[in-house]
C-alpha cells in the first residue's frame, strides 16, 4: 500500500447524526459512462453543527445548490464531502455524475448484460450521490428515472409507480415514491427490457398486492417457482409471525452479474439470476429449495430489516440473524424440519466454526470493521440465528411472538439495536436474558465437555458439564455463556426417562450457566444413555466419551430424526480420527462391523423418510474434519474421507443397489417427497459408482436422466469417483449448454472440485470457455471457489501451485471486484491449520497481495489479519 492503511471503525464510537434528510427528490438520466444523477434532499440540524459531511465515492460533482443557491463553500475530500455554514433547515441539491458501465465492483449503479440495476448494501449509495449513507438516516424517496424507450421500456424503483410519460428524443421516464422512509442501502433502480411475470396477492387485510418477476427475455418458463415461492412467503408471515405486506407492489429483478445472492430493497428486490430462474430442465432440486429459501429471505426482511432496520452496520445481524431464523423456519415448515436443521447445522459445524477458529473471528455483533462488506459472514448470519433460536428455544414460540409484537410497536420504522431485540424479548417474556447477551459481544465456538454418573443405590443420574470457550484472534478472555442444553435420557429399551431435579419434574432445557455445573436428575431406574444437544440446541461443540454401542443404540431409538443423525455423525468422527491416525502409520481404512451394521440398519429402516436416510449416510465434508484438528493432514483426511466412502459402499452394496432400483421415479415434480427420494437414489449412486460392478450406473443415469437433479448426480458421482467416462458426458453437457452460464455453473464447480491430478491445469484451461468469465461473479466463485474450497488435495498441493493461482486470480480481482476477491481469499486465511510448508507457501501469496499498491480494504483487512496469525 502506498497510499495511508485504511481506518477500522469501532462500534464503541458510535455517534447519532449531526443532520437528518427527511425527503429525497432524485432523478437519474441515464448514459453508460455519463449518468446524471439529481438529489433534493430535505435536510435537518440534529445538534448544533453548521458543517454537513456527506459520504461520496467515486463520483463527479457537477453542482451544489442551498435552498436554491448555488453554494461554494464546501470541501471535496477522498471519501466524501463537507458542506459548510448551513442553516437549521434547508434544501440542498447535489448533481453529480458517475458511470456504471465502467462499474465492474458491481456496487452502486452498473450494467448487468445491457440492464442497468443497483446494489447500496452496505454502503454503495454514496457511489451513486453523495449522501448522509449510514443506515439510521431515514428518509422517503422519490424516483424519477429517465432512459431511452426502446432499450429500456422498464423503468423500476422502490414504492408505487405515480407517473410516467414521453419525453424527446425516443426517451421517455417513470416517477415512483416511496411512502415508508427508509435508509439509503435500501434504495433501488432498475432498467431494461425484460419478460415479466405477473401474479396476485391478497394480503389478509385484503390489500391487493401485484406481484411481479422480471427475467431476462426468454426466460419466462424459469420464472414460476420463484412466483410460488414468494406467494408462499406472503403467507406464511402471515401464518406464523402475523405479518403482511405493507405496498401495492412487490417486484423482484433477476440479473446476472450480482456479487451476493440477492438483495430486500424495498418493494424492488434485485436478485442473482440463480436465485430465480429454474426448470426442471435447467435447475436441481438444491437449486429449487435455495430460491425458495432466499426468496422467503429476502421477503420476510420487509419487517425485519426494512421496517426495522439498523442502527449501524455494526448491528447487522439483528436484521439478517432474525431472517435467517425466520427463513429456516419457512423452509422447515414447507419441507422437512430435520432435513432442514441437518443442513443448517452442517454450515455452523463445517465453515463457520472455521470462521471462528480463523483470523476473521468476530462476535455475531462485531467491534471492529475497516470494509463492512467484510461481515457478511457466516457468523452474523447463521450463528446470528442459532442466537436468535437459543432465545426461541428458552422462550418457547407463544412467548417468542410475543417478544416479536413488543420489538415491532417499539421499534416499527426505525433503526434499531441487537440490544433492543433483546430487550423487547425479555420485557414480553419476563425471561432473564441478562447473561445470554454475551453471545452477542462474544466470539469463538464454546466446547461443553460432560462426564457422567450414575449412582445405582440412590437412583441418580450427573451429568456434569464444563464449558471452555477458547481464545481466539480477536478476543483472548472468554467468560462463560448461558447454553441452552437440550437433554433427553433413554432406558435399555429405549424409552424415555422423565426428567426430574431436586424433587420436581423439569423440561429438556438445561441451563448453563457457569464454567463448571452438574445436573443431577432423579429417579433414574438404571443407567441411562444420554440424548445430548439436541436439535443442536447452541451453536457448540460437545465433548462425550460416548461407546460405539451407545451411538448406534441411539441411531436406532433416539426419539428424533436430528438426534439419530447426530449419533451418526459421532460414530462417524470417531473413525473418521482413529483412521487418521492409523493412515499416518501407513495402515488402511478400516470400519468395525458394528459400524457398518448401524448404517445398514440407517439403510434398509422402512420408516425413515428417505431424505433423512440420505444426510445420515452423508460423511461430514473435509472443512468439517479440518476443525477438529489444531493442524490438519490434508492427505490423510481425504484418505480416510474416501477410504470410508469405499468400505461403506462395498459393504452395503446389495442394500444400495436395492434401493436404488426402487427409488426411480416416472415423473419430475418438485414435491418435498419427490426431493427426497431422488436424493436418496443419488447418494445410493455416489457410493456405488466405487464398486467397478456399479460405475456404469452413473452413465446409465446421465443418458438416461429427465431431470437436471438426475444429470448433476450422475456427472458429480463419475467426477468424485474419476470414472472413465467422465470426459465424455462432461463435454457433452458443455455442447449441450454452453450458451447458457447459469446451467455451466453447474459444470465448472465440478471441474473445480475435480480429484484428479491435473485439476489445476483443467480449471485453468476452464477459463478460456467461451461460457467463463471472471468478471461474473457466478462464474468466477463456481470454477475457482469450488477449486479453492472444494478440492483440498488439489488446492493444497505440495507444489504450492494451487495457492500461486489463487494468489493471481486475487491480483485481478482485488482491481475489478474487491468483493468477490474477499471471499474468495477466505480459505487463504486458514494458514494456521496446515503444516509449516504449507504454511510458508500461503504466506508467500498472502505477503504478494499486501505488496499491491492499489490493494482494496476488503482484502487489505483479511491479509493483515491472516499475517498477524
Ligand atoms: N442484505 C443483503 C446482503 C447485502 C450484502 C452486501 N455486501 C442480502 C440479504 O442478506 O438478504
Ligand atoms: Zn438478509
Amino acid at each position: 500500500m502506498t497510499e495511508s492503511a485504511p481506518k477500522a471503525k469501532y462500534r464503541s464510537d458510535y455517534q447519532s447524526p449531526s443532520h437528518t434528510i427527511t425527503d429525497v427528490n432524485l432523478t437519474f438520466d441515464l448514459h453508460e459512462t455519463q449518468t446524471r444523477v439529481t438529489a433534493i434532499s430535505q435536510v435537518k440540524q440534529m445538534a448544533n453543527e453548521t458543517t454537513l459531511t456527506l459520504d461520496g465515492e467515486g463520483i463527479e460533482l457537477v453542482q451544489i445548490s442551498v435552498n436554491g443557491q448555488v453554494w461554494q463553500d464546501y470541501a471535496q475530500t477522498d471519501t466524501g464531502l463537507a458542506i459548510h455554514n448551513l442553516p437549521e433547515e434547508f434544501e440542498l441539491a447535489i448533481e453529480n455524475i458517475i458511470s456504471p458501465s465502467t462499474n465492474t465492483a458491481l456496487e452502486g449503479l452498473y450494467i448487468s448484460d445491457g440492464a442497468y440495476c443497483t446494489q447500496c448494501e452496505a454502503e454503495g449509495f454514496r457511489r451513486i450521490t453523495y449522501f448522509l449513507d449510514r443506515p439510521d438516516v431515514l428518509a422517503k424517496y422519490t424516483t424519477k428515472v429517465i432512459a431511452d424507450k426502446e432499450s429500456f421500456p422498464y423503468l423500476l424503483s422502490n414504492g408505487n409507480k405515480i407517473e410516467e410519460g414521453q419525453l424527446e428524443n425516443g426517451k421517455h421516464f417513470v416517477a415512483w415514491e416511496d411512502p415508508h422512509p427508509k435508509p439509503s442501502y435500501l434504495f433501488a433502480l432498475v432498467a431494461g427490457d425484460f419478460d415479466v411475470l405477473r401474479d396476485k396477492y391478497t394480503t389478509r387485510s385484503g390489500r391487493d398486492v401485484a406481484l411481479e418477476i422480471f427475467v431476462d427475455k426468454g426466460n419466462l418458463d424459469r420464472a414460476n417457482h420463484a412466483m410460488v415461492s414468494l406467494i408462499n412467503s406472503m403467507k406464511w408471515d402471515e401464518e406464523r409471525f402475523g405479518l403482511e405486506y405493507d405496498l401495492d407492489i412487490y417486484m423482484i429483478v433477476a440479473v446476472d452479474f450480482f456479487n451476493m445472492g440477492a438483495m430486500e430493497n424495498k418493494g424492488l428486490n434485485v436478485f442473482n439470476s440463480k436465485f430465480v430462474l429454474a426448470n426442471d430442465q435447467t435447475a436441481t432440486d438444491t437449486d429449487y429449495l435455495g430460491i425458495e429459501a432466499v426468496i422467503g429471505h429476502e421477503y420476510f426482511h420487509n419487517w425485519t430489516g426494512n421496517r426495522v432496520t439498523c442502527r449501524d452496520w455494526f448491528q447487522l445481524s439483528l436484521k439478517e440473524g432474525l431472517t435467517v431464523f425466520r427463513d429456516q423456519e419457512f423452509s422447515s415448515d414447507l419441507g422437512s424440519r430435520s432435513v432442514n436443521r441437518i443442513n443448517n447445522v452442517r454450515i455452523i459445524r463445517g465453515p463457520q466454526f472455521a470462521e471462528d477458529a480463523s483470523p476473521m473471528s468476530h462476535p455475531i455483533r462485531p467491534d471492529k470493521v475497516i470494509e463492512m462488506n467484510n461481515f457478511y459472514t457466516l457468523t452474523v448470519y447463521e450463528k446470528g440465528s442459532e442466537v436468535i433460536r437459543m432465545m426461541h428455544t428458552l422462550l418457547g414460540e407463544d412467548k417468542f411472538q410475543a417478544g416479536m409484537k413488543l420489538y415491532f410497536e417499539r421499534h416499527d420504522g426505525t433503526a434499531a439495536t441487537c440490544e433492543n431485540f433483546v430487550a423487547a424479548m425479555e420485557d414480553a417474556s419476563g425471561i432473564d436474558l441478562n447473561q445470554f447477551r454475551l453471545w452477542y459481544s462474544q466470539s469463538g465456538t464454546p466446547t461443553v465437555s460432560v462426564t457422567e454418573q450414575y449412582d445405582e443405590a440412590a437412583y441418580t443420574y450427573t451429568l456434569s458439564v464444563k464449558q471452555t470457550t477458547p481464545a481466539t484472534q480477536d478476543q483472548a478472555e472468554k467468560q462463560a455463556l448461558h447454553i441452552p442444553f437440550d437433554v433427553e435420557l433413554y432406558d435399555e429399551q429405549g424409552k424415555v426417562f422423565e426428567l426430574q431435579r431436586n424433587g420436581e419434574l423439569c423440561g429438556n432445557v438445561l441451563n448453563i450457566t457457569e464454567s463448571e455445573q452438574s445436573f443431577v436428575f432423579e429417579n433414574i431406574s438404571s443407567k441411562p444413555v444420554p440424548s445430548m444437544l439436541r436439535e443442536f440446541s447452541a451453536p457448540v461443540r460437545l465433548n462425550f466419551e460416548y461407546s460405539d454401542e451407545q451411538l448406534a443404540f441411539l441411531m436406532i431409538h433416539a426419539r428424533n430424526d436430528f438426534a439419530k443423525w447426530d449419533a451418526g455423525q459421532m460414530l462417524l468422527a470417531k473413525y473418521i480420527k482413529s483412521n487418521v491416525e492409523a493412515v499416518q502409520k501407513g495402515a488402511n481404512v478400516e470400519l468395525p462391523e458394528l459400524v457398518v451394521d448401524a448404517f445398514r440398519g440407517v439403510v434398509l429402516n422402512s420408516e425413515l423418510e428417505p431424505a433423512f436416510i440420505a444426510e445420515a449416510l452423508s460423511l461430514p465434508s473435509f472443512n468439517e474434519v479440518a476443525g477438529w484438528y489444531e493442524t490438519v493432514d490434508v492427505d490423510a483426511v481425504c484418505d480416510v474421507l474416501k477410504g470410508i466412502k469405499l468400505a461403506l459402499a462395498s459393504e452395503l452394496q446389495d442394500e444400495m443397489s436395492a434401493l436404488y432400483h426402487t427409488l426411480a421415479q416416472a415423473d419430475y415434480t418438485i414435491e418435498h417427497a419427490a426431493i427426497g427420494k431422488r436424493s436418496l437414489r443419488n447418494l445410493c449412486l455416489q457410493y456405488l459408482v466405487n464398486v467397478p460392478e456399479y460405475a456404469h450406473l452413473a452413465k446409465d443415469q446421465y443418458q438416461s436422466a429427465n431431470n437436471m437433479t438426475d444429470t448433476i448426480a450422475a456427472m458429480s458421482a463419475a467426477n468424485s469417483a474419476s470414472l472413465t467416462f467422465r470426459e465424455e458426458i462432461m463435454s457433452d453437457y458443455s455442447e449441450k449448454w454452453s450458451h447458457d452460464g447459469l446451467v455451466m455453473d453447474k459444470w465448472f464447480a465440478l471441474q473445480g472440485a475435480n480429484p484428479s491430478k491435473d485439476a489445476l491445469v483443467n480449471v485453468k484451461a476452464c477459463m478460456s470457455h467461451k461460457a467463463f468469465s471472471l468478471s461474473n461473479p457466478n462464474r468466477t466463485r463456481s470454477l475457482i471457489g469450488s477449486f479453492l474450497n472444494m478440492n483440498p488435495r488439489r488446492f493444497h498441493d505440495k507444489s504450492g501451485k494451487g495457492y500461486q493461482f489463487a494468489g493471481e486470480i486475487l491480483t485481478q480481482l482485488n482491481e475489478s471486484n474487491p468483493q468477490v476477491a474477499s471471499r474468495l481469499i477466505d480459505p487463504l486465511l486458514k494458514l494456521k491449520k496446515y503444516d509449516s510448508e504449507r504454511q510458508a507457501l500461503i504466506t508467500l501469496e498472502l505477503e504478494k497481495l499486501k505488496g499491491l499498491d492499489n490493494l482494496a480494504k476488503d482484502l487489505f483487512e483479511k491479509v493483515t489479519k491472516a499475517l498477524e496469525s
